[in-house]
């Protein structure tokens, strides 16, 4: 039966080795200090024991060289384990330019993930090999945890806020994929599978995958729907700011700060607009908390990360027919209908 426990978890990312090797380091050093100091409390027990009603200990008033060496020795070593730690943290939490970023929203009881290109799954996640892959996390509820342990990737995912991490399998396959955190009633039943497969594979697994359109596509579709539009046009004297190029940009606010925007900078001017009022404007958004969704928000985001120039679509009631447009499409109808809905200016409907 034990024989399917695996004692240890495959590696198959380029982080695996490192964090394993760490990990060996810590093991050594824990377990040869146990050994040694249980040891040596038995020898000492053994050794000094009392032999004679009669026998005094000596004073012992201590020895400098002796406890020079056992303070300066373990600060030598914690030193290494912690510069080594620090060396790792820092890699897995820069993502090279170059990664595909993947979202990922973790829900009770449930992962749900959104590929740039449009494609969504649930507790399952397929990425190419040898790719570097950067994901962006967020939850609608309570914290959980994503964890991989094939990749030694693990961090905890926080309602409200874009956590990130990154990894880059080295092995095609199936590997496990756990919310580690304890999160409700069904947690343990929050595991799915991440498939890691080829390049070519895995241009052929999106392309059999129903998308209606990338990210940013469906953002913007939302930005129209949620009449983000209204006030964000083209037009940079219109009633907001043009969003146009803003990501990564410097912002100055109202108070005199400035702020980089960032993911955490949209997230927020989207669901707490008054928390940071862009200089020169004033504060009139509407909050859209509890409006969209934290899917949606990822949309909405990749929409406005992909903006540029020229970009922001055209507000809808410019594009409205001209009055004396004809009410039966060009071709006619098959057959007449009953209400066919015109534009009256005066306010009046032909409806019956
Ligand atoms: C009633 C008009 C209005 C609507 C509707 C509106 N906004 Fe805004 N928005 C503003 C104004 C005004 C500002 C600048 C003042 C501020 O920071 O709150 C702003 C700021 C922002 C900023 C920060 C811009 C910057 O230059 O730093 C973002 C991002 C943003 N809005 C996104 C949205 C999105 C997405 C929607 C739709 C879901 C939306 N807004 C709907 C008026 C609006
Ligand atoms: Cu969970």
């Amino acid at each position: 039966m034990f024989a399917e426990v695996p004692l240890f978890p495959e590696q198959a990312s380029t982080t695996a080795q490192r964090v394993d090797a760490l990990f060996f380091f810590l093991c050594a050093v824990c377990g040869t200090m146990a050994v040694l100091i249980a040891g040596l409390v038995l020898f000492f027990a053994f050794k000094y024991h009392r032999r004679a009603e009669d026998e005094r200990t000596p004073r012992i008033t201590g020895n400098n060289p002796l406890e020079w060496f056992w303070t300066i020795t373990p600060l030598f070593v914690f030193l290494i384990m912690f510069l080594w730690g620090a060396n790792i943290y820092t890699s897995v939490s820069l993502p090279p330019p170059d990664a595909l970023e993947i979202f990922v929203v973790g829900k009770q009881w449930m992962w749900k993930i959104q590929h740039p290109s449009g494609q969504r799954e649930i507790n399952e996640l397929h990425v190419p090999v040898d790719q570097p892959i950067k994901l962006t996390l967020t939850s609608e509820d309570v914290i959980h945890d994503f964890s991989v342990p094939a990749f030694r990737t693990k961090i905890d995912v926080i309602p409200g806020r874009y956590m990130q991490i990154w990894f880059q399998p080295t092995k095609t396959g199936r590997y496990h994929l756990f919310c580690s955190q304890y999160c409700g009633t069904s947690h343990a039943n929050m595991v799915g599978s991440v498939y890691v497969l080829e390049r070519e594979e895995f241009r052929q697994w999106l392309d059999s995958q129903a998308a209606t359109g990338s990210l940013a596509d469906q953002g913007r579709q939302l930005f129209l729907k949620f009449q983000c539009i209204t006030c964000h046009s083209a037009d940079a004297s219109a009633r907001a700011p043009v969003l146009e190029g803003l990501y990564g940009r410097i912002v100055p606010l109202k108070d005199g700060r400035t702020t980089v925007a960032d993911d955490a900078y949209l997230r927020e001017s989207i669901l707490y607009p008054e928390a940071k009022i862009v200089q020169g404007w004033e504060p009139i958004m509407p909050t859209f908390k509890g409006q969209v969704e934290e899917e949606d928000l990822i949309k909405l985001l990749a929409f406005i990360k992909s903006l540029k120039p020229g970009q922001t679509p055209v507000r809808n009631e410019e594009s409205l027919p001209p009055l004396d447009a004809p009410k039966v499409p060009p071709g006619g109808n098959p057959k007449p209908r009953q209400s066919v809905p015109t534009y009256q200016p005066q306010g009046k409907s032909n409806q019956p």
